[in-house]
Order: C-alpha cells, then structure tokens, then sequence
C-alpha cells in the first residue's frame, strides 16, 4: 500500500504540466496490480480536484478523499494476520467541519481532526488493527519555513496533541516538510520527497516503509530519497563564482561576499547556474548581525538604547526635543530607584 498523504500540490490550482506528472505518477504506480493507494488532500490543495482522483476506482485500490465526508468507510486489507483497517482523513478548515459533521462547536484545527477520528474509529471493525492517514501539525513536531498556517484564525493554534489518535496502530501524517516520528514511533511524518525551501538545505529526504506485525506493531525503515536537484547555497565574490571551472543544475542560493554592489549578478551567475533562484550580498546580512550585537551591548546605556529604537522605528535618529523628553524620563526613573 502507498499512501499520499497530502499536499499533492502547492496551490489551489496546479499547472497542466504539475496534473500530467500525477498523472503518469499514478498509472506507473498502479501497473503493480498488488498496490493499493491512500491519497488524502492538504491545506495546499483543491479538495474537489483531489476527491475527483478516486471516483471511478473501487475502494480496495483506492482510498482517495477530498472534501469532507462524514460516513466515510475506511479501507480494508487483509494479510495473514487478519484485517486491518485504513481511515483516510483529508485536512478541512472549521467551518466545513461544522457542516459536515453537524456540529456548532468545532473551533480549531484540533477540533476537526477530533472529529474525523472519533467518525473514523466508529467504523473500524472489532479485532482489526487501525491505520489512520491525516494531514495536521501534531504538537513537538518541528516545522520549516514553507508550511502554511492551518488555521485561519490569526494567531490561531494549529497544533493538535498526539493523543487524538489514540487507538491507531500506525499514524501517516502529512503537512511538516521534516521526516520525522512526534510522541510515540508509530506516530509518523515522512516529510515531504523534496527540499521546498533554502532551511530545508542539507534534511535528508525519505520515504518511510512501515511494517506492520500481527499485533499491530510497526517497524519502520526509512528509504533515501536522492533528488536529481539538490537545494544548496554558494559563497564568494561575484568573479570567484564565475571563475568555477563547472556549473550545477542545483537550486542555488547565491550569498555574495562583495563588499559593493555588483552589476547584473543574477544574469552572470546563471550562466553556470542556471537554476540559481535566489542572491543576497552579506555585507548586507553580517550589518544586520553587527547592528543586534551593538544593540545588547548598549542595554547598560538605556540613553543609547531608547535612542536606537526611536532611530530603528522611524528610520531617523531623535530630535533634540525627542531626546531631552527621554533623558529627563530616565532621570526621574533612575532617582525613583535609588529612593
Ligand atoms: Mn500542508
């Protein structure tokens, strides 16, 4: 069984050439008349365009879910240990969940997934081992930077606890680029296949091979994924980087060590690198890291400080008004002290 479990994609919308390589994607993967495919939908994708994939395919080859659905039945397989039962739970905001589920209550992320499980665990079958596919942000985990918010709500909390799922044999989770294992072992993200950002630069990709006994524990080995283009970062002056004796094809991060601006980089550098996608100078960087350095050293100096701040704010430093208000302030303050 391979199971997807979302993003598909990174937007609402994908391109004609992103659908085709699904596509060929899905009928490699399904020459192999033994596989059964789970594919749930994420926070990125078209819930309706994912559900579209599985309509026409029987449930014991395919287990895909778009939008909600609230009787929903799990797959099942059968080994030579018994049954065991698959819950696909694609990722909803609130308000749908509130629809689908008939209930006013569900505020949060945590709440909807809540409500997925306790639907899901109602139909599992007495005496089959479980294995729930979700698409969540489970508390502990580590995030990177590309993940998009699951809530709506600003400041909303997205995470929810391990614990929702308790009774599952097996938990494929979806949503954190970072393979990764949350609360227990058999609580489990594979992360994403690729590096989707320069923070991503170095993680080891994988896909996780699960291996379930007969009593539903699990043991999971992690296969390599090598991608044909890594994410990495380069470092030089303009002329040191075009001085290389070869280029890459890699997605490149350019930092360049220059001390002045340089003339159309950009358009040198991708002549060796062709997909370099993002240039920094770090001159500019390192000033940033001097400026943070210098404003802990001044924390004894609170003239100094309040003066930085006024100057950080509104990009010009205080007036003479400004600065007489702020030293009679810190002199009443000081004399309040040693009183
Ligand atoms: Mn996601």
């Amino acid at each position: 069984m391979l199971i997807i479990a979302g993003d598909i994609f990174d937007r609402a919308g994908p391109p004609q050439t992103a659908l085709t390589r699904l596509r060929d994607f899905l009928v490699r993967a399904t020459a192999n008349p033994g596989l059964a495919i789970v594919v749930i939908a994420g926070n990125h994708d078209a819930a309706a365009q994912i559900g579209m994939l599985g309509v026409l395919a029987p449930i014991e080859k395919a287990l895909i879910r778009g939008p909600l659905d609230a009787n929903d039945l799990p797959m099942m397989l059968e080994d030579e240990h018994g049954s065991v039962a698959i819950s696909a739970l694609p990722f909803s905001y609130e308000f749908a969940a509130r629809a689908c589920f008939d209930a006013e209550d569900i505020s949060c992320p945590a709440d909807v997934i809540a409500a997925q499980v306790n639907a899901a665990r109602d139909r599992v079958p007495a005496g089959a081992r479980w294995i729930v596919v979700a698409h969540s942000f489970v508390e502990g985990a580590a995030p990177t930077d590309s993940e998009r918010s699951l809530s709506r709500t600003v400041g909303g909390i997205e995470t929810i606890s391990a614990e929702i799922f308790d009774g599952a044999h097996y938990v494929a989770l979806g949503h954190l680029h970072r393979a990764q294992s949350v609360g227990a072992p058999h609580i489990r993200y594979s992360g994403s296949p690729l590096a989707f950002g320069f923070d991503e630069e170095g993680q080891e990709k994988s896909l996780t091979l699960i291996d379930m006994g007969a009593d539903g524990s699990i043991e999971t080995t992690a296969i390599p994924l090598k991608p044909r283009r890594q994410a990495r970062t380069i470092r030089g002056t303009l002329e040191e980087l075009v001085a290389a004796p070869v280029g890459s094809e890699d997605f490149i991060r350019v930092v360049l060590t220059d001390e002045t601006p340089q003339i159309d980089p950009m358009k040198r550098i991708r002549v060796l690198y062709p997909n370099a996608v993002q240039l920094s100078y770090e001159r500019a960087e390192r000033t940033l890291e001097e400026k943070l350095g210098e404003g802990r050293a001044a924390i004894d100096d609170p003239e100094t400080l309040v003066s930085d701040f006024i100057e950080f704010v509104r990009g010009e430093a205080p007036g003479e008004i400004d600065t007489q208000l702020v030293n009679t302030l810190i002199h009443e303050a000081r004399q309040e002290i040693e009183a």
